[in-house]
């Protein structure tokens, strides 16, 4: 059981510099922890068992750096990398921070905006690849609006995919290998976003030129804060052959985006979806994209990032136990679910659908059937308790 709880390089484990590295300011309050050089993280990081790490451009490369200090920082990481053996496992893009995207980026109504997010992101493009990264992010945090009547949404589309499409020419061209991955979500900081789920990245990505190299991110958090089921989400990405990587986090329904310690809120539609990650032969990078509180600093920090770790290990671990449990097996046969897999007609073809309309079905007996889903749903959480296995 001890091995199974200590992460290693086969979990791909993963952390955004953002995350760890968040200084804990909101809305409402200041920073509360001192910043965290990206070596030092690195470091700290993979003494841990993480694989990974992953930035924005300017979480690695200060905006405002002096002449000289690029270098400086990026060889300071490297060293970092190569003495570690950590790899930078995804880049992306600050679209969000700087006052000129305040009313988008890659479809802001000004074309100037448009052509500077872009010039951005092809820069932060040739830092990600130079640095291994394989793939490659879109979170649109300023793609959206408050004011309906500003920004016609048909057209914001058309530029979302002329931006997409555009970059994405722009890595096969430099044969960067890298695969983009969209991140939707529904709101915060703009009134209502563009792309906002995981369902919707999934339908844009179909009209792409280049929709063979995109798929999604989704996290867990965005999903869940308007209530729907992150578990569903990832499981359709997976059907669609679209999780291209994934953000790991926690989050009550309704609220802001929380990103808080991955478990830390909702364990069973957690549980269901680490399992089905395990089952699912998922081999991208498992990404936590959460934050410390912000009552922690110093070593709380780390502790925090063994917390999401540890968390994702012992639901894996309940997965295996799922697996062997002869009750849940026995659960699971009474609610039907392996007949699920069979398939109801096969492909179409008239004669069966004649067979169909002309079939006797006992309809008072099928409406009879107890499936039994309360004890099976009882086998879960006490599983998730403790005391099975
Ligand atoms: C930002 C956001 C995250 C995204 C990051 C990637 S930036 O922190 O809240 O969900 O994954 O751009
Ligand atoms: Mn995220
Ligand atoms: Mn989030």
């Amino acid at each position: 059981m001890s091995d199974a709880l200590t992460p290693g390089p086969e979990h791909k484990f993963t952390f955004g510099l953002w995350t760890v590295g968040h200084p804990g300011h909101d809305p409402f309050g200041d920073p509360v922890r001192p910043p965290i050089d990206p070596a030092e993280t690195v470091r700290r990081l993979a003494d841990l068992g993480v694989w990974g790490i992953s930035f924005h451009d300017d979480d690695l490369i200060p905006p405002r750096a002096a002449p000289g200090e690029r270098g400086q920082v990026l060889k300071r990481f490297r060293k970092a990398l190569d003495e570690t053996g950590m790899v930078v496992s995804m880049a992306t893009t600050n679209l969000f921070k700087h006052p000129v995207f305040k009313e988008g980026a890659f479809t802001a109504n000004d074309p100037q905006v448009r052509r500077y997010a872009l010039a951005k992101t092809l820069r932060a493009i040739d830092l990600g690849a130079d640095l291994g990264a394989q793939t490659y992010v879109f979170w649109g945090g300023r793609e959206g609006t408050e004011a309906l009547a500003a920004v016609p949404p048909l057209d914001a589309l058309d530029r979302y995919r002329e931006a997409i499409d555009f970059l994405a020419g722009y890595a096969t061209d430099r044969d960067y290998g890298l695969r983009f991955a969209i991140e939707p979500k529904p709101n915060e900081p703009r009134g209502d976003a563009f792309l906002p789920t995981v369902g919707h990245v999934l339908a844009f990505i179909s009209s792409l030129d280049y929709h063979d190299m995109v798929g999604v991110n989704p996290e867990v958090a965005h999903e869940t804060m308007v209530g729907l089921s992150f578990f569903h989400a990832v499981a359709q990405a997976i059907w669609a052959g679209k999780l291209y990587h994934v953000d790991l986090n926690a989050q009550k329904a309704g609220r802001y985006d929380q990103d808080l310690r991955f478990g830390s809120e909702g364990i069973k539609d957690t549980f269901f979806f680490v399992k089905l990650l395990e089952d699912s032969g998922y081999d991208g990078p498992r990404q936590f994209d959460a934050r410390p509180y912000r009552t922690e600093r110093d070593q709380g920090i780390w502790d925090f990032a063994a917390g999401c770790m540890r968390t994702y290990l012992l639901l894996a671990e309940k997965a295996r136990q799922f697996d062997a449990d002869p009750q849940i097996a026995e659960a699971l046969e009474a609610a039907k679910a392996p007949q699920l897999a069979e398939p109801t007609v096969g492909a179409y073809s008239a004669d069966e659908a004649e067979r169909l309309k002309s079939a006797a079905f006992d309809v008072e007996a099928l409406a009879a059937q107890t499936y039994h889903n309360d004890r099976l749903d009882q086998l879960v959480i006490e599983l998730l308790l403790g005391v099975r296995g």
